[in-house]
């Protein structure tokens, strides 16, 4: 397996989410990257690689290019101290211009601050995404993109959960052009940016297992009618799960989505990888087990379909590194 390693990453480390008026400490850091790239760059079998250089067109052709343009020119004028937004759209109104105002427009939370370092770590993000799409576009097997900050919350036109450009998003489009995909997102929090990104195109099957929406982030989204619109309807499927599903729960559930993916035959599958839904994950509010993740990604590897593999969440750094492990191991036997 590749792995594909964006190492600027680092100097993007927003220290502090606002939640309920305090701040407090930031839950995507540096070190959950990092220490999934330790533990997997010494296991055999694996080799590392860094992101090439796409043209921006690539994530231009998932976002708004004026929300692209938003991302690097509000952290310019941030310079190195993260900004968050203040006020949101309460109304539909056409020209927005002061900064504070489009600070609210491009975000739906609190959690996800911008300054000088974030455009450039979304993009290598992106990057990473798409070098590892291109390594399954010419017949790699499985390829695995080491993605921060993640993607799947934000949308065509907005920031959200930690994510600024969505790099499973902007992966599985890339590959649409050969063929037909399947986006699996099995990160605990609901893939509302991946959901919103698709939910009109019937190429891209986006299929969703998290913790109930109406316990757990984003809140607004993921319920199991939502199912597509248009050309889309009937290829946007949702599981929520209750708070405290454990692994003999959870199986049933990634069977059942397997086997959709089977019947939709994709040319290729996009995995958005969250590993928040473990029991000692500090954010996510299941119960899955290490053991767990090495049958997961076993069951997920027995479709046979050449894989991109996303990282998106997953927040306990005492046990990234041994989870992780687990999962690429159980894919690549
Ligand atoms: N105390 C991803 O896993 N929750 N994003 C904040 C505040 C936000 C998660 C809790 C969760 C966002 C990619
Ligand atoms: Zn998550």
């Amino acid at each position: 397996m590749i792995i594909v390693y964006p190492s600027h990453h680092v100097r993007h480390r927003p220290p502090s989410e606002i939640f309920n008026g305090e701040k407090e400490p930031h839950a995507e850091v540096p070190q959950r990257i990092e220490q999934i790239h330790e533990a997997l760059r010494d296991t055999s079998g694996i080799r590392v690689t860094l992101p090439k250089r796409f043209p921006l067109s690539w994530i231009e052709a998932v976002h708004d290019p004026v929300y692209v343009r938003y991302v690097a020119e509000a952290g310019r004028q941030a310079g190195s101290t993260y900004t968050y937004p203040s006020v949101f759209p309460y109304i539909q109104h056409g020209d927005i211009t002061n900064p504070i105002a489009l600070r609210g427009q491009y975000a739906f939370d609190l959690y996800t601050p911008v300054n000088n370092t974030t455009y450039q770590a979304a993009c290598g993000s992106a990057m990473a995404a798409l070098t590892a799409a291109s390594l399954v576009r010419r017949g790699e097997r499985y390829a695995y993109a080491l993605c921060r900050p993640p993607g799947h919350h934000a949308e065509k036109n907005r920031m959200g959960g930690y994510c600024y450009f969505n790099n499973a998003a902007i992966a599985a489009n890339y590959l649409s052009t050969r063929g037909k995909v399947a986006l699996l997102d099995i990160d605990v929090h609901h893939g509302n940016g991946s959901q919103h990104i698709f939910y009109e195109r019937s190429d891209v099957f986006v299929i969703n297992i998290h913790a109930d929406p109406s316990e757990k982030f984003p809140y607004f989204s993921g319920t199991a009618g939502e199912i597509g619109v248009g050309e889309g309807s009937g290829y946007n499927m949702n599981y929520p799960l209750f708070l405290g599903v454990s692994d003999l729960e959870y199986d049933p559930v990634l069977q059942q989505a397997v086997q959709h993916i089977r019947r939709y035959a994709p040319q290729f599958l996009v995995v958005s990888v969250g590993y928040d839904a473990h029991i000692d994950d500090p954010i996510g509010g299941l119960r899955l087990s290490t053991a767990y993740y090495h049958r997961m990604a076993a069951t997920i590897a027995s479709l046979g379909i050449p894989t991109v593999l996303v990282q998106e969440g997953g927040y306990n750094t005492g046990k990234l590194a041994s989870v992780a492990k687990n999962f690429v191991r159980g894919f690549m036997q």
